[in-house]
């Protein structure tokens, strides 16, 4: 590495710093809404693939009419069938489920923390 790329280097490890100090002010980025809409009442829409370990608030929103929860690892919403819950969890590296439990045969997937 000559010494010219090393100080990009350390200028973008201290930029990278620096992002991190300010990410408190941004914690609303850590904010996932999820809906199920009443015109397809048993999907989960929104919820990422992928996420970076950390703790997120999941706000979900049903439109559906129908009774659903949302439950991710291992908190849930109470089952509701309109308007909006929040369930906020810590998630850690690896594979989490999510489900609505009354319709967890459908209504499911994983998000892989990285
Ligand atoms: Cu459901």
């Amino acid at each position: 590495m000559s010494i010219r790329t090393r100080a990009v280097a350390i200028g973008a490890a201290t930029a990278a710093a620096l992002a991190l100090t300010a990410a408190p002010a941004l914690a609303q980025k850590n904010v996932i809404t999820v809906t199920t809409p009443k015109s397809s009442p048993f999907a989960l829409n929104g919820i990422p693939k992928t996420l970076k370990a950390g703790t997120y608030t999941f706000k979900y929103v049903n439109n559906s009419g129908i009774g659903h929860n949302l439950k991710v690892g291992s908190a849930a919403t109470p089952v509701f069938s309109s308007g909006s819950k929040t369930v906020k969890v810590t998630l850690k590296k690896g594979t989490v489920a999510y489900e609505c439990t009354p319709h967890k045969t459908m209504m499911k997937g994983t998000i892989k923390v990285t």
